[in-house]
């Protein structure tokens, strides 16, 4: 039987290495797509660069004529959009480029794709940031979006304009509306790894203290691997369609901080209030402190996702809980400094 051939932009990130190993689990011949840089930026992917069915091409989503080039050479039947500044903080510094990335570079694959051949298969990474400042305890597919970060903004763009040429001009251009996902090949300044990487070395004595921002934000935490399985079902679908994959369960970052010392077995009792809230450990020693620096002008306060529909529509659950993520990452980060 002819391989199935897949195009991901993205193939660099975390879920751009879940989905890579998963597509070449399904015997897919995958395509992925690296943007140039002063460093190597393919360390997650190193393990398929020599694999027969995996190829690296040079490219970016922000350059209309490479999406337009790969897409000729390349003749794939699924396109994977997981590119973007994916950081939600830093997107209020770089507002202009994460719009360019993260909203125009989604439109410039829509339109290459419909130039070239609509039957393309398309899948949009969105993102429940889209949803921002909330009202409903869960939110779903039918929740109203309303973006607090240049980051959320850009992506509703993105949402939209992938169910405007969905509906124009009859492509297959579904949207995956993930909650937070995470793996032990997490990005370094995403909440859950720099507790864990700083809790774990901090425990061993090669590092001094971790500084938070905002500890009372929650978050519906899930693991990348589950949720690149819900991807690879969306784009499977007959029909083109919008789904919410989230675990259905929520935390606050300082409930993460106390999971992530109970499993290393640190003692951490807090203290005080606000920008003056400390964790110290038995002799005292502060552990963690609150700097302001990492509040964002605008927070997300709850996020809580309900995906009944990936449920029904797609046989789609999750398989590993927030205690589950949480020990691969401690193993993950004590493998690193030897300790395990
Ligand atoms: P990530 O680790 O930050 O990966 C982002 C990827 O996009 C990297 O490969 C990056 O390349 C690439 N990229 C950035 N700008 C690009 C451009 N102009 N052209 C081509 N590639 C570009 O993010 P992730 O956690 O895997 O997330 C994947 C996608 O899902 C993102 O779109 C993110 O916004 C979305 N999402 C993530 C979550 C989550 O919790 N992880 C939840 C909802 C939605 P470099 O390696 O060169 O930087
Ligand atoms: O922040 C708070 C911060 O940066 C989570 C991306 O994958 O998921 C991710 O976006 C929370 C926020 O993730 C620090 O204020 C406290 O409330 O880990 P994060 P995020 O912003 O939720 C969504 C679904 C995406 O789509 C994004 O691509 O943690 N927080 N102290 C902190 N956050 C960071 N980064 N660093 C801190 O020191």
């Amino acid at each position: 039987m002819k391989k199935k051939i897949a195009l991901i932009f993205g193939v660099t990130g975390q879920d751009g290495y879940y989905l890579t190993k998963l597509l070449l689990k399904k015997n897919y011949i995958v395509h992925g797509v690296k943007r140039r840089s002063s460093s190597v930026p393919t360390k997650r992917i190193d393990i398929f660069l020599n694999q027969r069915n995996f190829k690296l091409h040079y490219g970016d989503i922000t350059d209309f004529s490479s999406i337009q080039s790969l897409i000729k050479k390349v003749k794939p039947k699924e396109i994977y959009n997981l590119a973007a500044q994916s950081h939600v903080g830093v997107s209020f510094y770089t507002p202009l480029y994460t719009a360019n990335v993260n909203a125009i570079g989604v439109l410039a694959i829509l339109e290459a794709i419909k130039n070239s051949n609509n039957k393309i298969k398309f899948y949009q990474a969105g993102t429940s940031e889209m949803f921002g400042k909330v009202r409903e305890k869960k939110q779903n597919e039918k929740t109203n979006f309303n973006p607090q970060s240049p980051y959320g903004a850009a992506k509703v763009f993105a949402h939209q304009i992938t169910k405007n040429y969905r509906d124009a001009y009859n492509m297959f251009a579904s949207n995956g509306i993930l909650f937070n996902h995470e793996s032990p090949i997490r990005g370094e300044n995403f909440v859950t790894k720099k507790i864990i990487s700083s809790l774990t070395k901090i425990k061993y004595g090669m590092q001094k203290n971790l500084v938070l921002g905002n500890l009372y934000a929650k978050r519906d935490w899930g693991h990348a691997k589950d949720y690149v399985e819900a991807i690879y079902k969306i784009v499977q679908k007959k029909k083109a369609d919008d789904y919410v994959i989230s675990t259905g369960r929520d935390y606050t970052i300082k409930e993460f901080v106390n999971k992530t010392a109970k499993i290393l077995k640190m003692k951490l009792k807090w203290k005080g209030k606000g920008l003056h809230e400390t964790a110290v450990d038995e002799n005292n020693k502060i552990i963690i402190s609150i700097d302001k620096k990492y509040f964002r002008p605008l927070e997300v306060d709850y996020l809580r996702g309900n995906s009944y529909k990936a449920k029904k529509e797609l046989g789609w659950k999750t398989n590993l809980s927030i205690d589950d993520i949480i020990k691969e990452m401690v193993d993950f980060e004590l493998r690193i400094i030897n300790k395990l």
